[in-house]
C-alpha cells in the first residue's frame, strides 16, 4: 500500500435504485489489484448481494483494470501465491455464483487480472477504448484468478493459449467476436449502457435471475443428458413461482409490453 491510499476507498460503492454500482478507484496505479483492492471488493460485493436485485462494476481513470498489482507479487512465497489466488478465486466466485447478475462496464486496459474480474461478471460492455490482454506468458507468472477456467471457456483455449504465449492485445471489437465482451460501445458509454442493462434485468423475477446465472453455467460443464435433466427441474420451479404466473397472466392480459425488432 502506498502512503497516498491509506485514507482513500480503493473501491466505492453506490448504491443506485436497485443496482449497485462498485468502480475500482486506484487509478494511479490503473486499478492494479492488490491484496486491499481484493478485500475491498469482496466488502462491495457482499454488500451488493444483500441489498441490491443487479450490479454493475467498473472503473475509475483511463483503464478498468492493470490486472495483478505486480509490486505486491514479487515477494510472495509459493504457499502465499497459493492463498493470494485462492482468496481471489472466493471473491470472483462470489460475483459469478451469488445471489445476483453482475456486469461489467470495461474501457482501457482489461488485462490480466482484469480479464479474470470482466469474466467473472455475467455480461460485459465494452467501450471503444477496450483492450484485453493475458500478459502473464511475459510476465513470468500464470493466471492465477480464474482466467484457466473462466477465459478458457469464453474465447476457447486455442486463442486463450496464444493470448498468453504471445501477449497479444485484442480490440473490444475483436474481443466481441471471440466472445470476451456481449457488447461494444462508443468511447466513455460502457458505464452507462451497463447500468442500463443492470436496471432492466433487476426487473426480473429474482427465481429467473438466479436459475440464469447458477444453471446455465453448471449446465455448461455436464453431460446432454444430465444438463437436459437438471433443466426440467429448473423450469419447473421457475414456472411454478406467483411471480411467474403474475408475469404470465400480464402477458395474457396484454398488460406486458411486447417485444420488437432490436432496429425500432
Ligand atoms: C502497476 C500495474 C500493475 C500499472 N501492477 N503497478 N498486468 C500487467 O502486466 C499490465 C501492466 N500494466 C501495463 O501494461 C500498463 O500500465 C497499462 C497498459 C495498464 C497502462 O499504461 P499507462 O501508460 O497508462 O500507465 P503506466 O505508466 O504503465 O502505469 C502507471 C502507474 O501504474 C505506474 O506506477 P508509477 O508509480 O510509476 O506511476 C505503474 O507501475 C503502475 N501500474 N499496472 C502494479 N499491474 C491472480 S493472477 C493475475 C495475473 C496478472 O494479472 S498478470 C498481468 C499484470
Amino acid at each position: 500500500m502506498s502512503d497516498s491510499e491509506s485514507d482513500k476507498d480503493i473501491v466505492l460503492y453506490d448504491l443506485d435504485g436497485e443496482v449497485a454500482v462498485i468502480t475500482l478507484n486506484r487509478p494511479e496505479k490503473r486499478n492494479a489489484v492488490s491484496d486491499r483492492v481484493i478485500k475491498a471488493l469482496a466488502a462491495a460485493v457482499d454488500r451488493a448481494q444483500d441489498e441490491a436485485k443487479a450490479a454493475v462494476i467498473c472503473g475509475n481513470g483511463k483503464h478498468f483494470c492493470a490486472g495483478l498489482d505486480l509490486a505486491e507479487h514479487v515477494k510472495r512465497s509459493p504457499i502465499e501465491g497459493v492463498h493470494h489466488s485462492r482468496s481471489w478465486h472466493a471473491v470472483f466466485d462470489r460475483i459469478e455464483a451469488g445471489k445476483i447478475p453482475f456486469f461489467s462496464a470495461l474501457h482501457g486496459a482489461v488485462v490480466g487480472g482484469g480479464l479474470e474480474l470482466a469474466s467473472a461478471t455475467h455480461v460485459r460492455v465494452a467501450d471503444a477504448t477496450t483492450f484485453f490482454a493475458l500478459p502473464e506468458g511475459t510476465r513470468g507468472i500464470f493466471v492465477g484468478g480464474g482466467a484457466s477456467v473462466r477465459v478458457g471457456r469464453l474465447c476457447g483455449v486455442a486463442r486463450m493459449t496464444d493470448m498468453m504465449l504471445t501477449g497479444r492485445t485484442v480490440s473490444a471489437e475483436q474481443g466481441e467476436h471471440w466472445n470476451l465482451c456481449q457488447y461494444v460501445v462508443g468511447a466513455g458509454e460502457a458505464k452507462a449502457f451497463a447500468i442500463d442493462l443492470a436496471r432492466k434485468a433487476a426487473q426480473n423475477a429474482e427465481m429467473s435471475n438466479y436459475s440464469i446465472i447458477h444453471a446455465l453455467p453448471r449446465v455448461g460443464d455436464m453431460s446432454r443428458a444430465d444438463g437436459l435433466f437438471l433443466e426440467s427441474f429448473v423450469a419447473s420451479m421457475a414456472a411454478s413461482s406467483p411471480e411467474a404466473e403474475e408475469r404470465l397472466n400480464a402477458f395474457l392480459n396484454k398488460s406486458a409490453a411486447r417485444l420488437s425488432h432490436p432496429g425500432k
